[in-house]
């Protein structure tokens, strides 16, 4: 746990910490604003700046997974102000009554937001009643180009799911390191998408052949995680993760700065590759609401997004923030696709709870190779 200024951060992927659980009571309701977002998913400056500015003191916990969100969500209370959900879980968590719909005259800083954005984002949340999007990116596949050429040679093939799914390139690569998010619902359309089946297929002996792509591959995979892969990659530790498209850049610019000759690149493989939308939303039993709202405004202000943006490498939401964000982030083709890989990308799927079910039972048959 790290404290600046008043602001208490909570590094836990775990869940609540105890700092949080006895504020939740020390505290006043207006005075405090409790937020629960993605690890690495925001600017350094951020919370401080909005503690600064209205006088709230935030408690900011982490989590890196959907799974993880969603488990807190349903059980009942879940102690937050704000959460992130990722457009593929937020229609049926509007539908189970999680969240509050919004109030957007109490948000002057929308008209900020991008209108194609907001259209997509309204595929799982009509009229954006209920969130707005906060950053997008894709999944797709980090790795250090030096260690992969030195285990797969000069044709090793970087732009095609190939390279982890044919087990004789995974064996090889297994000497420097391969790891995969823990997520089910994220990587079983993944193969499910490479043997050629819908990516929201909801077929029980497509998913069974989804999950046996990767029980042959297990052996060579070092872990199955969603947020450690970034320093692993930055320190030479791995040499091929699949994950997220920002964690990629933030992990090759922590090699940088490290100076240690470790590089790091980022694919989109030409097969395409899952895209998403995290949304920021307020739950239905939020004790601060008018803070949330103070703050989801304060994350559509144009230097703010920017400056987040600039820090994690993610592409945000917010037009007006655009000319603000740093060329070599607007100009990098693993953040900001050209139109042509654009189209190559999959929403990854809204998934019914039985699919869903199915889906982690046999995600955890991988990780356990058995
Ligand atoms: N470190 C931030 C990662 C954010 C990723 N959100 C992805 C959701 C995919 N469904």
């Amino acid at each position: 746990m790290k404290m600046f200024g008043r602001t208490v951060l909570a590094v836990s992927v775990l869940g609540v910490s105890l700092f949080s659980a006895i504020n939740n009571c020390a505290l006043a309701n207006d005075k405090v604003l409790r937020v629960y977002n993605w690890s690495d998913y925001i600017a350094p400056n951020t919370v401080k700046q909005f503690e600064d500015e209205t006088g709230i003191t935030v408690v900011y916990d982490v989590f890196d997974s959907n799974e993880t969100l969603e488990a807190r969500l349903l059980a009942g209370k879940s102690g937050y102000d704000i959460v992130v959900p990722s457009n593929s879980f937020l229609a049926k968590q509007i539908k189970a009554g999680v969240y509050q719909p919004l109030d957007k005259s109490k948000m002057p800083n929308w008209k900020n937001l991008n209108p194609v954005l907001l259209k997509n984002a309204a595929a799982s949340d009509p009229d954006n009643g209920y969130a707005f999007p906060y950053m997008w990116g894709s999944i797709g596949i980090g790795y250090n180009p030096e260690k992969v050429k030195q285990v797969l040679g000069k044709d090793a093939p970087i732009n095609s799911w190939d390279l982890l799914f044919k087990p004789e390139n995974a064996e090889k690569l297994k000497s420097c390191g391969i790891s995969f998010l823990d997520s089910p619902t994220e990587m079983l359309p993944l193969a499910l998408h490479y043997l050629g089946y819908p990516v929201n297929s909801q077929n029980p002996q497509q998913i069974a052949e989804a999950e046996a792509l990767f029980m042959k591959i297990r052996p060579s995979v070092a872990y199955f995680h969603s947020s450690k892969y970034i320093s692993d990659l930055a320190n030479g530790n791995l040499c091929v993760a699949v994950g997220y498209s920002g964690d990629i850049y933030q992990a090759k610019a922590r090699a940088v700065e490290a100076g240690d000759k470790v590089n790091v690149s980022y694919s989109i493989p030409k097969e395409g590759a899952g895209s998403f939308y995290d949304m920021v939303a307020i739950p239905r039993d939020a004790g601060n609401v008018e803070g949330a709202y103070k703050f989801m405004n304060f994350l559509m202000r144009p230097d703010v997004m920017a400056e987040i943006t600039n820090s994690v490498g993610y592409s945000n939401a917010n037009s007006a923030a655009t000319p603000l964000v740093d060329e070599s982030i607007r100009n990098d083709p693993g953040l900001y696709p050209q139109q042509e890989v654009m189209a190559t990308l999959y929403a990854i799927p809204d998934m019914p709870i039985a699919t869903q079910r199915l889906m982690t039972r046999g995600w955890t048959r991988v990780k356990l190779g058995k």
